[in-house]
């Protein structure tokens, strides 16, 4: 899969030549092209922005410099997505849907603006990662290669993406590694039993019981009805631990030992 990269900031994007993405380009499964706008401009002084028709502040850039850098990359077959804050907010639905094409072509906003010709001309869809603003299109076009190179066949492990397929709708579950206790707070006990059949089914109440206290919107009202059932089934057994583990101790330990700190 191939991205262009059109920007008037190349040097931001570094940090993809330090990661799996790397990886990914080195066995040319994906192939990322940067393409500076401002060496399409003519001008002396190789300026490529001007000030806005209509008056008022700030500066706005020019369509012929964009149109030539694009026209450097066009290709008929490519879907060219502009990274703008009007666009629709990216998603794992579309970033499935983009993993699709052969060819990208990025263009980066600018919190200049771009003139509105180029944009009519070349732009098939426009994309935002979310109601923030940031300096520029340069971090979410790295977002959307991030995510999308990961669809990539042979970029992600097979293990990683079915684990992502199984655990679809809700969270993952909590992980635990040794020590077995840490700060006085023991790892689940049926995670060192060997059992694998309650293993299984403590890691689907684990997905359920965060999704139901983080993201409870993802959740049917059948789910949401056993969440609150392991949880209430959870407390119980603790209640239930606490009052066992309170008795044991008035059996073995004096009145002063039972004042004093355990
Ligand atoms: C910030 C661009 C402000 C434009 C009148 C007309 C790309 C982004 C961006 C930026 C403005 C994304 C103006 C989430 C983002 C991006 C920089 C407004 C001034 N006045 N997703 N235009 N958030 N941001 N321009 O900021 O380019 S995707």
């Amino acid at each position: 899969m191939k991205f262009d990269i059109l920007t008037l900031f190349p040097e931001m994007f570094e940090p993809l030549k330090h990661s799996i993405i790397q990886r990914a380009e080195s066995k040319n499964l994906i192939n990322i092209n940067l393409i500076n706008i401002r060496d399409f401009s003519k001008d002396k002084h190789k300026k490529v922005d001007d000030t806005p028709y209509g008056g008022g502040a700030g500066m706005v850039v020019r369509a012929d410099v964009v149109y030539d850098a694009y026209k450097s990359v066009q290709d008929e077959k490519a879907k060219v997505i502009y990274l703008s804050p009007q666009g629709k907010t990216l998603n794992q639905a579309k970033v499935q849907e983009l993993a699709k094409q052969e060819h990208l072509i990025l263009l980066c906003g600018h919190y200049e603006g771009i003139d509105q010709r180029v944009l009519d001309e070349i732009v098939d869809e426009e994309i935002s990662i979310g109601d923030y603003v940031l300096t520029g299109g340069e971090l979410p076009a790295m977002v959307l290669i991030d995510s999308v190179s990961r669809y990539v066949e042979g970029v992600l492990s097979e293990d990683s993406v079915k684990e992502e397929s199984f655990s679809k709708g809700t969270l993952e579950y909590s992980q635990y590694t040794r020590p077995e206790a840490f700060l006085g707070r023991r790892v689940p006990e049926v995670l060192t039993s060997g059992n694998h059949k309650n293993i299984d089914e403590w890691r689907k109440n684990s997905s359920l019981v965060n999704t139901f206290t983080k993201r409870p919107e993802l959740l049917s009202e059948e789910e949401i009805k056993k969440a609150k059932k392991i949880i209430s089934e959870e407390m119980w057994n603790l209640r239930k631990e606490n009052i066992d583990g309170y008795h044991k101790i008035n059996r073995t330990r004096t009145i002063e030992e039972q004042n004093s700190r355990p």
